[in-house]
């Protein structure tokens, strides 16, 4: 995945219509799409290889089931065009491996998730974050998901996974702050509805990578 806007667009519209018409606007704005379940439920998978006609494109499965029930998700999202599969951590290794398994035959990268961004998250996820994350490295995940909500907990979960890659939901709806986030250590920002809810999601774009650029 380049890394050239530092930003990936969360794209949960349910229109197949309006989410190809948002990817075809917005593509020079962002290094990769985010598509899950709102998107690939309402449209079917065939939406996976159209958007990734646009940009790379990163399954937001949250794959969470035994290991073969894994693999035959993400053959199926990876199958169809996808670059990249997110997965949550807390079914364990061996559901992991099945992940990372799939995503190294198909030449993808397996994302997954430690700690996640809205408040309920703070009840079981938290105080398991950073086993999630050791569970991520030990996967051989590329990267892991972590919350711009709470930009110390980036800071944390970066000392265990190293170089690997954090992409950061949580910015601007969810109140995270495109800045922090980057400054605690993510890598990419994932954001969504403050974009293509936006009136001009080209404005509400550019608004954000002007926060990004104000860091150099
Ligand atoms: P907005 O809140 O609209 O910017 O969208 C955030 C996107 O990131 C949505 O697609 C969420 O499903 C996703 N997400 C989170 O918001 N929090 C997390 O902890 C993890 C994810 C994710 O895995 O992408």
């Amino acid at each position: 995945m380049k890394k050239d806007t530092r930003l990936i667009l969360a794209l949960d519209v349910t229109s197949r219509s309006q989410a190809l018409r948002l990817a075809g606007q917005l593509k020079e704005h962002f290094d990769a799409i985010k598509i899950g379940y709102p998107l690939i439920l309402s449209a079917g998978l065939e939406i996976v290889r159209e958007i990734s006609a646009f940009a790379p494109v990163i399954a937001d499965l949250k794959v969470a089931d035994i290991p073969n029930t894994n693999r035959l998700i993400c053959d199926a999202v990876l199958g169809a065009g996808a670059s990249g599969v997110i997965a949550q951590a807390f079914p364990g290794l061996d559901s992991l491996l099945a992940c990372k398994a799939s995503a190294k035959a198909h030449g993808a990268d397996l994302f997954v998730v430690t700690e996640m961004s809205h408040p309920g998250a703070e009840l079981f996820m938290a105080p398991l974050a950073e086993s999630m994350a050791r569970l991520a490295v030990g996967a051989g995940a590329a990267g892991v998901v972590a919350p711009a909500t709470r930009p110390a907990r980036i800071k944390l979960i970066r000392n265990i996974v190293g170089s690997r890659l954090i992409i950061s939901p949580g910015v601007g709806t969810q109140g995270g702050s495109a800045r922090q986030a980057l400054q605690a250590g993510a890598d990419y920002l994932i954001v969504g509805r403050s974009v293509y809810e936006s009136d001009d999601p080209v404005s509400a774009v550019e608004a954000v990578l002007g926060e990004i650029y104000k860091l150099d």
